[in-house]
């Protein structure tokens, strides 16, 4: 199985749902890194390659299995991984009221937070206008999420694929000057959730490779 991932990007998300579900031990991965802004491919046997022939959005995730299969976006990537490797319990049975609020919270991460806050705060071409817009709609969002933190350890009972995405999502506050430390029950849940071993590592190892990849 082949992971296409850019450092720290969303797609370090299936990377922690890979470690936490010890997915290498069962099926050999390929984590393939891409350079999503010059759309090739860095490393691997098609190392250079254009990265549209892999994915015609040029962007990461892409989760490809050993026939040739390949799958895109977080709210499906994130899933399958999850039911690939049952044993792990990174989402709650299918056709259950818990597997749908696990899809209610890829959602609420993928739409309200990763493409309507982060995309606009990241992006080097957004003017200023479109900045503020995007940082108005923090506060609503992350009262939300302290609120419903505030009684619970993750986001559903158990540690789950939406805790990978959310996780992966807040690490970039500090990258667009959002301060967690005003919600204080959210960033006590990133902390925490980062503690987790597979979490640490995966984090560790992109830190390492984002290390990499500023200083070529
Ligand atoms: N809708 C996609 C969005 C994925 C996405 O935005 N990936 C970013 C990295 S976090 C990317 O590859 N950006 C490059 C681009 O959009 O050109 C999903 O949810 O998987």
């Amino acid at each position: 199985m082949d992971l296409y991932f850019a450092p720290l990007a969303c797609s370090l998300a299936t990377r922690i749902a890979l470690y936490e579900a010890d997915a290498d031990a069962d099926t050999p991965i390929n984590y393939i890194q891409v350079d999503t802004s010059k759309k090739t491919v860095v490393t691997g046997n098609a190392a250079g390659s254009d990265f549209f022939g892999i994915n015609a959005m040029g962007q990461v995730p892409v989760l490809r299995e050993d026939d040739g299969w390949t799958l895109t976006e977080n709210a499906a990537v994130l899933p399958y991984v999850a039911d690939r490797f049952p044993a792990a319990r990174l989402a709650p049975p299918a056709g259950t009221r818990e597997r749908a609020r696990l899809h209610q919270w890829l959602g609420f991460i993928g739409t309200e937070l990763h493409k309507g806050v982060f995309v606009p705060l990241l992006a080097r071409e957004t003017d200023e206008a479109v900045k503020a817009y995007a940082r108005a709609k923090v506060p609503r969002r992350f009262n939300l999420l302290e609120h419903h933190l505030d009684t619970r350890l993750h986001l559903l009972d158990t540690f789950s694929v939406a805790d990978a995405y959310l996780v992966v999502v807040l690490n970039w506050a500090p990258f667009v000057g959002v301060d967690l430390s005003q919600w204080e029950v959210l960033a006590d849940y990133a902390r925490r959730v980062r503690e987790r071993p597979a979490v640490a590592r995966a984090f560790a190892d992109e830190y390492e490779l984002f290390r990499r990849a500023r200083a070529s």
